[in-house]
């Protein structure tokens, strides 16, 4: 799948771990979003993840399935394994994760590569590199990623879209309330966790998103 900018406009992303280590409830909410029109998904057992390497497996490929009825693209967080296992679209990098050049080098040209940027430094090495987009944050101090470190602010962000020749998906503590002005940054799109996976009524939160198009 050919990557485009407009995928990063409302990225979801998620686990079991961001719906109370329910699988059911993590599957019925991310149906709700990509019923919705979120533009990407990122699938990522992580953190508190309690699931083991096949039900990791399992549930990918449930999602796998989800991803292609409604025709959003599905990237993996941080395994290549898994990505190849359930045919997602792309797989997303962090700094803490295998070497970019290395996924680059494997996979560059059969998946869309997105990789986490969270200095200045960062996002210069990225400029070197044939990633399709980074991610930048956190934005906003969030709840849902234990090292995620100190928040940049709009401000921030903004400085690093201006830095970046790739497009850039905000990423950390976004929500309905601060959704609009984190676009004033010039990011390419947002993504989030517990805005959505969170959220009551998933469907509703992720239209709101997409009218701030
Ligand atoms: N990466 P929420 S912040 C997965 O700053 C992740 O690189 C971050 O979750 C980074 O939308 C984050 O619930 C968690 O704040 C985002």
């Amino acid at each position: 799948m050919l990557f485009k900018d407009e995928m990063l406009r409302c990225y979801l992303i998620g686990g079991s771990q961001d719906t109370h280590h329910d699988p059911a409830e993590f599957l019925t909410k991310v149906e709700a979003a990509m019923q919705a029109g979120i533009t990407a998904f990122q699938y990522r057992e992580k953190g508190t993840s309690t699931l083991s390497k096949a039900e990791t497996l399992a549930l990918g490929q449930q999602v796998q399935e989800l991803a292609t009825k409604y025709g959003v693209p599905l990237f993996v967080d941080d395994d290549l394994e898994l990505a190849a296992a359930i045919q997602a679209d792309g797989i997303h990098v962090g700094q803490k994760d295998q070497w970019i050049e290395e996924v680059l080098a494997a996979v560059g040209d059969q998946l869309m590569v997105g990789y986490s940027c969270n200095t200045a430094a960062q996002v210069a090495h990225a400029n070197q590199l044939a990633v399709d987009y980074i991610g930048t944050g956190p934005v906003f101090p969030t709840i849902s990623k234990d090292d995620a470190g100190s928040a940049l602010g709009v401000d921030g962000l903004a400085d690093f879209v201006e830095q970046s020749v790739h497009p850039v998906v905000a990423i950390g503590g976004i929500s309905l309330d601060n959704a609009g002005a984190t676009l004033t940054s010039g990011c390419a799109g947002l993504s989030m966790i517990s805005m959505v996976l969170g959220a009551d009524d998933v469907a509703g939160t992720v239209k709101k998103i997409l009218e701030l198009y």
